[in-house]
């Protein structure tokens, strides 16, 4: 297997966390969005939108989107489940993720910050109060869903807790005020003390700059 990633996307993020969890043998081929690498004509042949991450396949197929990868990491390698076996539960932890993934994640990436940059002169400040407003936002919901358990679902790690620590790193990093979410941060505490979690950290990775 190899991952196209970039060690500051946070989509990546979740899927080196995946195939550490699951101790897949796997490369990493780093893809600079700084450097407008997504972009080239042939990383759009590996994955059409030019965003990371990209999975290629141990048969030299390439899979985009980071929830289309998981999921089949998962099916694939299930010495380490990623869901709950109960369909509700199994749901209820989709709801969560879809919060990341669906409602928070699209609004803040790269693209948006840059398009609020260069298309609508929105700066600084601005741009960093966007950002902050719409975490602040899913987070609030996030919070509530939790108990006080070491992960998002009970005491083993899943799916939920993937999508949640590269966020919250983000979120830290954009210095987004965190005192109304210590059940959040609690299991960022308990994740990161991982090796899985912690060799998938942007400071860990090759590309780190
Ligand atoms: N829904 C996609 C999101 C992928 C995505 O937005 N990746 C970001 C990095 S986290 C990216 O490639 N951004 C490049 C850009 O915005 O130009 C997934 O989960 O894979």
């Amino acid at each position: 297997m190899k991952l196209y990633s970039y060690y500051r996307s946070s989509a990546a993020y979740r899927v080196r966390i995946a195939l550490n969890l699951k101790q897949i043998e796997h490369s990493i081929e780093p893809i600079n969005l700084i450097k407008n690498e997504h972009k080239s004509a042939d990383y759009i042949t590996k994955q059409p939108q030019g965003l990371v991450p990209c999975l290629e396949t141990n048969n030299g197929q390439f899979l985009a989107q980071s929830g289309a990868i998981l999921s089949y990491l998962d099916t694939l390698y299930p010495n380490v489940k990623l869901l709950p076996a109960d369909p509700f539960q199994a749901a209820k932890m989709q709801s969560f993720v879809d919060i990341i993934a669906c409602d928070i994640h699209p609004i803040c990436n790269l693209r948006v910050l840059n398009y609020l940059t260069e298309q609508l002169n929105i700066e600084g400040e601005q741009k960093l109060t966007w950002y902050r407003h719409w975490v602040t936002v899913g987070l609030s919901a996030l919070e509530t869903m939790l108990d006080e358990s070491s992960y998002s679902f009970g005491e083993d790690v899943t799916l939920a807790d993937l999508y949640l620590i590269p966020q919250l790193y983000n979120a830290l990093r954009f210095e987004v005020e965190m005192s109304a979410f210590p059940k959040l941060y609690n299991v960022y505490q308990c994740c990161n003390q991982l090796e899985a979690f912690i060799n998938a950290k942007p400071e860990n990775q090759t590309d780190a700059v």
